[in-house]
């Protein structure tokens, strides 16, 4: 049977990455913008994860009359009245080392107990013959005390998760993926496309 295509509208690598992780096993090849550079940038205007998620997704339904997925995410910190949230791939400059971001985060809460904090992500898809579908999930954490493990990406050195009492940089790929906001919102998107190509 032939592969059957998912475009992410997304060009954050860690991101794409995870979802080939999860995907490709199942069947499905998974394009990102990587394979579309005269997409324009696209300006994350909404006020939710679920606003922006759909204004990724369905700049590239637009532009190109396919169907897309895009993903939203980010980290929210209760001791930070929930910031960085939808600003956290923008939060201290795009381009921001996340050492740098994580260290100010530790800084920024040290002798702190208030440390509960969470990834949110936002999946939507789009397509000419629907409506925009949105999976949203969360994964419960603390921050760390200092950063640990070099697996994952972006604030993951520093999202220490209890039930498995390491960070999500030191999992694996599918111990992450097993708990991940993304991973649980992957896995209500992957129902949905069942239904959708029954
Ligand atoms: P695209 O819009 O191109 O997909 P982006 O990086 O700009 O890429 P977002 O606006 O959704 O995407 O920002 C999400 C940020 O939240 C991301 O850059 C990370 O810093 C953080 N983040 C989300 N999920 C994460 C994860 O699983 N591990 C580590 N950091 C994560």
């Amino acid at each position: 049977m032939e592969n059957k295509v998912i475009v992410v509208a997304s060009r954050n690598a860690g991101k794409i990455r995870e979802f080939r992780e999860m995907l490709e096993p199942k069947g499905y090849t998974v394009k990102s913008l990587e394979d579309f550079p005269d997409m324009p940038e696209i300006e994350e205007n909404g006020t939710t994860f679920a606003e922006n998620a759909v204004v990724k997704a369905k700049a590239v339904t637009d532009l190109y009359g396919i169907d897309a997925i895009s993903d939203d995410s980010g980290l929210e910190i209760d001791a930070f009245d929930r910031m960085p949230g939808i600003q956290s791939a923008r939060w201290l400059g795009h381009d921001t080392s996340y050492t740098y971001k994580n260290q100010v985060i530790l800084d920024r809460m040290k002798g702190n107990e208030n440390r509960t904090c969470r990834y949110v992500c936002a999946i939507a898809v789009t397509s000419t013959r629907h409506k925009p579908v949105v999976f949203e999930d969360t994964v419960e954490c603390t921050i760390a005390y200092e950063p640990k493990g070099e697996n994952g990406f972006g604030y993951d050195p520093i999202m220490y998760y209890p039930p498995y009492e390491k960070t999500m940089a030191e999992m694996t790929k599918d111990e992450k993926n097993g708990i991940s906001h993304r991973g649980k919102a992957v896995r209500k998107l992957e129902e949905w496309l069942n239904h959708e190509n029954a």
